[in-house]
């Protein structure tokens, strides 16, 4: 069997040889490695860039404090309005000075509370639930925005520095109602009565 195939596979192998002998003999080891210059250009701008997105997410979360809002607790939907619960009176409490917390409890389709006023420069930390579907929680004019899911806390944080009224939209479909689902902050700036009582 080894006789009748070796006389028609020789001619084959012995071409291949032929062809690839001149290309291999005639490329160094260093002609394998070469990178053109542009390539190699564009491959340091790309490990440059790469670095820098990398080095930009390490300084705003470690250095800068920026922070996804996150899920701050899980709560049973069903005892939102329960006695004891911080969701059954929610609203504004003064924590220390210039230092607040809001909870906020959703449902189709209101925000409870409508309404609070904070002072100019407070820091509010926003604790948000849903009583029965998904919704969304955002505070025209800021970054605050995070989605209220049956189940969970979400908790943000935000300084008021500019005076006047900021609107809270629910930007997730709830329903027929949705687009009517809204409440209000108001931040007042002190009034000349506070301001010269502060002198006195
Ligand atoms: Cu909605």
């Amino acid at each position: 069997m080894s006789e009748q195939t070796n006389p028609i596979e020789d001619p084959v192998v012995e071409e291949a040889q032929d062809q690839s002998a001149p290309v291999e003999g005639g490329l160094s080891e260093d002609a394998h490695l070469h990178i053109d210059k542009y390539e190699s250009m564009w491959l340091k701008i790309a490990f440059i860039i790469m670095g820098v997105f990398f080095l930009s997410v390490i300084v705003s979360s470690f250095a800068i404090g920026i922070q996804l809002p996150g899920a701050y607790a899980r709560i049973d939907p069903t005892t939102v309005n329960d006695p004891g619960s911080p969701f059954a009176e929610p609203g504004l409490r003064e924590l220390a000075p210039g230092k607040y917390e809001a909870y906020y409890r959703a449902q189709i389709w209101q925000f409870t509370p409508r309404e609070i006023h904070v002072p100019l420069g407070a820091e509010v930390s926003f604790y948000v639930t849903s009583q029965d579907v998904m919704h969304g929680f955002k505070i025209s004019d800021t970054n605050v925005n995070v989605m209220v899911i049956p189940g969970q806390v979400s908790t943000l944080k935000h300084t008021f520095d500019k005076p006047g009224e900021y609107k809270i939209i629910c930007h997730e479909y709830c329903g027929q109602l949705h687009h009517t689902m809204y409440a209000q902050i108001f931040v007042d700036e002190p009034t000349e009565e506070v301001a010269s009582g502060a002198q006195n």
